[in-house]
């Protein structure tokens, strides 16, 4: 057996059996002095369902001790030809830290981290719903907007040059320079959707239209390569860098946040507008079915998240500010400004790619019905031009609301 002195790939979901043995092992040596496991009834079991890099495993006990293990590849899960640096794994883990201090009990608490095997042991959180199915599944969550909103305030704002220390804020930007990660989102996210790409995934009969509303609108083209180099040049805040549903655990009355890998110095706007547009995929699927209750409470959501966001936003703003520029007459409002600009733009990006590049989402590829997956693809594909190429008229919950609205009657049209 390993003494885990040297990487090897530890989860492997081929060979379940020794999977098991290894991750036992490897879990007792790393957590026994934080975790009493009562070894006879140790279980270690690869889950069900995955995200597009990582390995995980489920340790438990039959006393009730649990945990996950977390484990970076060098080659992605998605496509075996894709690789990203195994040192992901050290990032994200050193994000959920930090995220835990700047918003307490809304990520999954890491045990250790271990840049040998690239692996982590983090807080078991299967009481929870991961977020994208319980969106396929229509259902609803009181606390979500008010949680989220305070913690996209709490991370981004705590994190920003308007409160940290510069020279701290500088020592984390180096820390968290990822080009491998990175060079994924500017590609497959900022580019990819609009210049074109043999991975692209594009739904055939929406291929004409893709092909004039994407691929062929100039002025969106320019557009979309000024968020590029706002993402690659304005190290604003240390986001969590995918903030989709599926990086989000629901239940009644609690949320926690996850999988930040992609974790960097970025606009903030880029994770706002990530959670706006992934709402809106949880809408669309809801209008395939007609169900007006779920979608309306989807455009609650996301009224009521940005409008909470602002709200808190302020107020933490003038009880945490500690740049003397920053508290400057006006310069608030504009800071504010520029952030609900990027919000509308990178929501558009991510409406975008998640409809034709090549990371699609389940509320979008479930649909089986042609004609209501065209509309579910074509709201996402107006409201996503109307965000990037009218940021500015975006201030207000209700602005992005009825975007999607809008969106939705304009594509009806179409059909
Ligand atoms: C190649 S990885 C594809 C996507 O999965 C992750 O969740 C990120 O969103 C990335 O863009
Ligand atoms: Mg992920």
């Amino acid at each position: 057996m390993s003494d885990f002195s040297k990487y090897f790939l530890m989860i492997n979901e081929d060979d379940p059996e020794t999977t098991e043995k290894v991750v036992i092992e490897y879990t007792l040596l790393k957590t026994k002095d934080q975790i009493d496991w009562d070894e006879a009834t140790m279980e270690a079991k690869i889950p069900g369902s995955h995200g597009n890099l990582n390995h995980v495993c489920r340790v438990t006990d039959k006393k009730g001790h649990t945990l996950y293990i977390k484990q970076a590849g060098s080659n992605l899960r998605i496509d075996a030809d894709m690789t990203a640096t195994l040192d992901r794994n050290r990032q994200e883990s050193e994000i959920l830290q930090l995220e835990e201090k700047w918003a307490p009990g809304m990520v999954p608490h890491i045990y250790f981290f271990d840049t040998i095997m690239y692996a982590c042991g983090m807080e078991d959180c299967s009481d929870y719903l991961v977020m994208r199915e319980a969106m396929l599944q229509h259902k609803t969550y009181p606390k979500f907007a008010d949680d989220i909103s305070t913690f996209m305030v709490n991370t981004l704002l705590l994190s920003s040059d308007v409160v940290m220390d510069h020279r701290e804020k500088k020592e984390l930007t180096r820390k968290f320079i990822t080009p491998d990660l990175d060079d994924i989102t500017e590609k497959l996210v900022l580019m990819e959707p609009y210049l074109g790409a043999d991975r692209n995934n594009i739904y055939e009969p929406n291929r004409a239209f893709i092909e004039k509303e994407l691929y062929g609108d100039e002025k969106l083209h320019l557009a979309v390569s000024k968020l590029k180099f706002n993402f690659m040049t304005n190290a604003q805040a240390l986001l969590h860098g995918d903030l989709h549903t599926g990086s989000i655990f629901v239940k009644e009355d609690s949320t926690k946040i996850f999988d930040c890998e992609f974790g960097t110095f970025a606009p903030m706007g880029y994770d706002i507008g990530n959670l706006v547009a992934n709402m809106i995929f949880a809408y669309v699927n809801g209008l395939s079915t007609d169900d007006k209750p779920f979608c309306d409470w989807c455009l609650d959501v996301i009224e009521q998240s940005m409008d909470l966001f602002i709200e808190k936003f302020k107020k933490k703003y003038d009880e945490a500010v500690t740049e003397p520029m920053a508290k400057v007459k006006g310069f608030k409002e504009w800071y504010l400004d520029s952030i609900l600009n990027d919000t509308a733009g990178y929501a558009g990006t991510e409406l975008h790619r998640r409809t034709v590049g090549m990371a699609n989402v389940a509320d979008v590829i479930s649909i089986t019905d042609e004609k209501k997956r065209l509309l579910a693809e074509r709201v996402n594909i107006f409201a996503g031009k109307d965000y990037i190429l009218n940021q500015e008229k975006y201030r207000t919950g209700k602005d992005f609301r009825e975007a999607v609205v809008r969106a939705t009657e304009e594509a009806m049209k179409t059909l």
